[in-house]
């Protein structure tokens, strides 16, 4: 399957827009006046960034089909010789700063149920203050502009590769390669979750995509949401 897009100037939000729109579409803006993360987060949406989302028929998983959008972002951005990698559960980064963020969201119902994934990904956009001790877009990487539609286009199709993977073969595979790709674990974090905030060594991710982290007291701890932080010597002041 190939996604139909649509495009527009500005919207509040891609997501939104797409919620009204059929399985296989894509929307995208230019820019989002209402752009928002996990947990109803602002997302800057300047100018010369890719905010897109992609529509499907209702997955039950919505955490799998974050990991395949962020397996197919990961795909093209090493293609183009970024040298980014996966934190768990939504995010790319380039060392420690965040170049690309993914929200899934599901509308449930018989007739119109679908599944919503919105990428949010730094490319030729100016960040602001705030965020530049923390993020990254792909043009301060390579120090040169880059065709956004393009990368746009690209990241959908090759999702869709990943899609019809994962509808035919299953998650398991599509998994493995995402562990690869993924620069979280192996690593001392800090989680901070609606449960609390409590540090260890990410050790693994379930077939459910929850990270496994092993605590102080050598437990193995279940994080289904959050942030984490990862412990490296450019965090540690
Ligand atoms: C995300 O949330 O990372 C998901 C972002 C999804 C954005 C896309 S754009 C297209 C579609 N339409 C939408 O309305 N949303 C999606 P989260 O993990 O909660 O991260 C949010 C946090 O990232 C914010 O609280 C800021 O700290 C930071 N942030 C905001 N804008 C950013 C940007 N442009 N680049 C990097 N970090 C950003």
């Amino acid at each position: 399957m190939r996604f139909a897009f649509c495009f527009f100037d500005r919207l509040p939000s891609t997501n939104t827009k797409a919620m009204t729109m059929d399985p296989w579409s894509a929307v995208v803006a230019e820019t989002q006046t209402r752009g928002r993360g996990r947990f109803d987060r602002s997302w800057s949406s300047g100018k010369g960034g890719a905010w897109f989302s992609l529509v499907l028929p209702l997955g039950e998983h919505p955490a799998e089909l974050t990991f395949l959008a962020s397996l197919a972002v990961y795909r093209v951005l090493r293609r183009m010789g970024m040298d980014v990698s996966i934190k768990w559960p939504n995010d790319l980064v380039h060392c420690h700063l965040k170049v690309c963020g993914i929200l899934t969201e599901n509308r449930y119902g018989q007739r119109d149920g679908k599944s919503v994934i919105g990428i949010g990904l730094n490319v030729n956009n100016k960040l602001p203050p705030s965020l530049q001790s923390k993020a990254a877009s792909l043009k301060s990487l390579v120090g040169k502009s880059l065709p956004l539609n393009a990368i746009i286009r690209d990241i959908a199709g090759e999702f869709a590769k990943v899609y019809s993977i994962y509808t035919q073969k299953g998650f398991s595979p599509l998994l493995k390669e995402w562990k690869k790709a993924c620069s979280t674990l192996g690593k001392d974090i800090t989680v901070a979750s609606i449960g609390g905030r409590f540090s260890g060594k990410a050790v693994g991710v379930d077939p459910q995509c929850r990270l496994l982290v092993k605590d102080a007291a050598g437990k193995i701890r279940i994080v289904t949401e959050g942030d984490i932080r990862i412990l490296c010597r450019e965090n540690v002041p």
